[in-house]
């Protein structure tokens, strides 16, 4: 570790994880590290969670709140619910027993726009934060962080917490010193600036992340990998969902409408979304640049393969496979690979200005256009809205994905009306499934529900979306009919009945 930690200031506080644990109150609210399974801690949460055990087997209460950047690991979301020790989660979480908790109202989980958590938090919303645990590669000689595979909040933790644990993760490459842009320049209003990024590939920060060294109280060695992402080759739903996007985005360019220079591209995640990168693998564009939050196996296929250029994300997020050509050629992959604060990499004027194309999964779509990024059913939390709804409302154009059914044909992931709204009909432009492509631009509500039924919904859905909608017109003239005794009634027959179906 001291060839890590470079900064002598910080050797007398090297210790283990239980003693770092040990400073850690009940209560305290706790920043840590993590998005999408990369760069979250791996000692601490394990050393909190037995202390949490220790605790309330001597009959005392421990918990902490929990932000992070987003989804962690099972050595820290999984261990610190296995613990009962998250009292408040925030901003998304994809671990099955902290969701259990979360829906069985154990723990208060805010789900919240990616890009809001790190402005929310200076803004002092949620309170104050006592101690940032953050994983880091190593320390320079002069106290400056090397940054790891995420950097999520990072920034902003180290800025507002009271004190600081830093993790120093042996087993990650430090060579990837210098792929980081951690941007110092946002402030709070009334006095910010314009983000001064025109090229998704611009460099606007700086390679290191800053700590006031007076902060920091332990110093950690962890020698971990991150999560390995199991991706599934694509399946026939994914391929036939990725060829209608990229035979729309040539189309769109052969009309004129979108420019020749592709635009970049954020996907999120998940295998429908790597299917799509996939498909670009062989399709018709070159020189692509990604500006995306989490950057997946497909994303570096890309890059290896000369397709793409660039990629700007927060966040890597590889399988243990392809994190190993990462870490082989690391030199490649450096000047081609940008990692960003959270704030910056989803930020809407970027998102905005860039002209991203935004392709993000759902759990279910209406026959008007509205979208369920989160919720089973109206009640039960997924993950959360991520960074979906910063990419959707403020692409140049914004794709929502899922195949027509789910578990085995006894949900129609297009329904009269979502049982929870994340992105408005508003938002939303084109919604794909494997049955086809429903391009809503332009759109009246009720012209929009027609191309939704004919293109995207499953055989064994389309009659009954029909007839729903035939009935909600012949109530009169209406904008956006409806039949408020019946829209939700395929949900309510899927939980009575465990089938959408009549
Ligand atoms: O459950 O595995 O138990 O069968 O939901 O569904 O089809 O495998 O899709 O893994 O891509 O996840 C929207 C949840 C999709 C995800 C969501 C069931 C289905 C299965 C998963 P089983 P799939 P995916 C970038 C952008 C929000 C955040 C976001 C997500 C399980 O993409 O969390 O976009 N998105 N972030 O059976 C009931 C339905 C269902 C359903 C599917 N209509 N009703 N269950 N399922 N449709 C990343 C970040 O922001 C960090």
């Amino acid at each position: 570790i001291a060839e890590r930690v470079r900064f002598p200031q910080f050797h007398n506080r090297i210790m283990d994880a239980a003693a770092a644990a040990a400073l850690i109150p009940h209560g305290a609210t706790v920043g840590m590290s993590g998005f999408t399974g990369a760069g979250y801690p791996k000692a601490l949460p394990q050393a909190i969670a037995e202390r949490a055990q220790a605790e309330h087997a001597q009959g005392r209460p421990y918990k902490i709140n929990l932000w992070t950047g987003a989804s962690t690991a099972p050595e820290c979301d999984g261990a610190l619910a296995q613990a009962h020790a998250i009292g408040q989660r925030l901003p998304f979480n994809t671990d099955p027993l902290a969701r259990q908790q979360i829906n069985a109202g154990e723990i208060d989980f805010i789900d919240m726009h990616l890009s809001h958590v790190a402005q929310h938090a200076w803004f002092g919303f949620f309170g104050k934060m006592n101690v940032a645990v953050i994983e880091v590669l190593g320390v320079t000689a002069d106290g400056l962080l090397i940054p790891s595979t995420a950097i999520g909040n990072n920034k902003t933790w180290l800025e507002i917490a009271d004190q600081v644990i830093l993790e120093v993760n042996t087993k990650l490459p430090g060579a990837m010193e210098g792929m980081h842009d951690i941007y110092y320049g946002t402030a709070i209003p009334p006095r910010r600036m314009p983000i001064s990024m025109t090229h998704a590939d611009n460099r606007i920060g700086e390679p290191y992340l800053k700590v006031d060294p007076a902060k920091v109280i332990a110093v950690v060695e962890t020698h971990g990998s991150d999560r390995n992402n199991v991706f599934n080759a694509p399946d026939a739903d994914s391929n036939l969902i990725a060829s209608a996007i990229i035979d729309f985005l040539t189309h769109e360019m052969q009309a004129g409408r979108l420019p020749k220079q592709m635009l970049p591209i954020q996907s999120g995640v998940g295998n429908v979304a790597n299917a799509v990168l996939a498909g670009l693998l062989h399709g018709p564009f070159e020189q692509l640049l990604g500006f995306t939050e989490v950057l997946q196996d497909g994303m570096l296929d890309l890059l290896r393969a000369g397709k793409m250029s660039r990629a700007s994300a927060t966040a890597i997020s590889l399988s243990a496979q392809a994190f190993e050509d990462f870490e082989k050629n690391l030199d490649f992959y450096r000047s081609r690979i940008i990692l960003r604060p959270q704030e910056i990499s989803n930020h809407p004027e970027l998102v905005r200005r860039l002209g991203v194309i935004a392709m993000n999964s759902m759990i279910e779509a209406d026959i008007y256009g509205n979208i369920n990024s989160t919720h089973l059913m109206g009640s039960s939390m997924m993950n959360g809205i991520g960074g979906s709804g910063d990419f959707a409302r403020n692409g140049y154009l914004s794709f929502f994905v899922t195949p027509s059914v789910a578990k085995g044909g006894k949900i129609s992931c297009i329904v009269p009306m979502c049982s929870h709204v994340d992105h408005t009909e508003h938002d939303t432009q084109i919604i794909v499934t494997e049955q086809g492509l429903a391009d809503l631009r332009g759109l009246s509500p009720k012209q929009r529900a027609k191309v939704v039924i004919e293109k995207c919904a499953h055989p064994s859905y389309r009659p009954m979306l029909q007839d729903y909608f035939d009935r909600a017109c012949a109530k009169g003239a209406l904008h956006t009919p409806h039949i408020l005794t019946e829209a939700l009634s395929w949900h309510q027959r899927f939980l009575d009945t465990g089938d959408m179906r009549v």
